[in-house]
């Protein structure tokens, strides 16, 4: 079923300013704005921008998680591969609980992103009600796409792991260029293409600017590389077993000769494949919790995909950027 526009429209207003908290109501006004694309405005707070509703679960993420040393977090900026990771850790770290990936695992029939939740999109978006972490049995798999500077005080205090995933900003932003088009408000023409890729240059993009989001957590990878893990989409792709056992290293849950001569390793990366998961009857149908239709995170799933859509100036733009704020930190794309 296509996604309607009427519900395009719901989650757009929802986006924008669907109950919001006192708190919030009184911040969004003193804070620096700028055009949305789905929503009318995005709002920048701690140098990164959001549309309303998710700063309301921004401050209440930040005023209420209490990290446990045994949680682990999972973080990217939008489009850079979020729910291929959530499948990956969560398949890897319930390994023992849910042996049998062909019959009864949770992937099955659930969206990745409805079993690893978000805290801004999802448990602390409602302005009245707090989530009851305590239930859960550690260790608890989380997911956010705050910055490194806006992560809750308790996951930077704490032992708790974070493994941080991001993606050449050329798919980053083709993948975004396209899911925002998905998701688009009612009577809205396709974005163009320029204008939103303009946007994205210049750092105003959810969750963004793309380039500080990814620094501050390469940055804290190198001095803190028992802390935060930091990974590529590209890296992945071309040697997905390598690092799917680097994740189980990095998590302390290292394969077993075991589990390798059984074949547990392939198993999860075949669970988890974008061939495998955007087949699901599950990934076709329905929305996640956070009312985006499940099918719209599974597109193409490949590198380079910006070849087909950039023009050789948005290349050479985009790669300046890059280069500009990264070269001298060592890091490539
Ligand atoms: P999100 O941050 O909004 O949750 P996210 O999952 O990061 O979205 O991005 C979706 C991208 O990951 C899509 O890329 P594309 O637009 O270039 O195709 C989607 O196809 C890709 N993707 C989803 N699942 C997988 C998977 N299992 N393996 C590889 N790529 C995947």
């Amino acid at each position: 079923m296509e996604n309607s526009n009427d519900e395009n429209t719901i989650l757009s207003e929802f986006l924008q300013q669907h109950d919001i908290g006192q708190e919030c109501k009184e911040l969004l006004p003193t804070l620096p704005l700028e055009k949305g694309w789905v929503a009318t405005h995005v709002y920048q707070y701690q140098g990164f921008w959001f549309y309303p509703k998710i700063i309301q679960g921004v401050l209440s993420c930040q005023k209420h998680f209490q990290a446990l040393d045994t949680d682990i977090v999972l973080i990217t900026i939008p489009k850079s591969g979020t729910t291929w990771l959530k499948a990956l850790m969560f398949a890897l770290i319930n390994r023992n609980k849910y042996p049998n990936i062909h019959s009864d695992h949770p992937l099955l029939t659930k969206n990745p992103h409805d079993l690893v939740p978000f805290w801004e999109i999802g448990l602390y978006s409602d302005k009245d009600l707090l989530p009851d972490l305590q239930t859960i049995s550690p260790p608890r798999l989380f997911s956010t796409h705050l910055s490194y500077e806006s992560l809750p005080k308790s996951v930077k205090d704490s032992s708790c792991k974070v493994v941080y995933l991001c993606r050449d900003p050329k798919d980053t932003f083709v993948s975004l260029w396209h899911f925002l088009n998905k998701i688009r408000p009612k009577n809205r023409e396709t974005f163009p293409l320029e204008e939103v890729f303009e946007s994205f240059c210049r750092g105003v993009t959810p969750f963004g600017p793309f380039w500080e989001h990814v620094l501050g957590y390469w940055k804290k990878s190198l001095e803190s590389p028992k802390k935060v893990m930091f990974l590529k989409y590209e890296e992945i792709k071309m040697r997905p077993n390598f690092y799917l056992k680097e994740i189980a290293k990095f998590l302390e849950c290292p394969f077993s000769k075991e589990e390798e001569s059984k074949g547990v390793d392939d198993d999860i990366l075949n669970l988890c494949s974008f061939e495998n998961l955007s087949n699901l009857e599950v990934n076709k149908i329905g929305t996640v919790s956070f009312k985006v239709e499940n099918k719209t995170f599974f597109r193409r799933g490949q590198v380079g995909d910006w070849k087909n859509i950039l023009t050789t100036d948005m290349i050479e733009h985009i790669n300046t950027i890059t280069e500009l704020f990264f070269s001298k930190h060592g890091l490539k794309f």
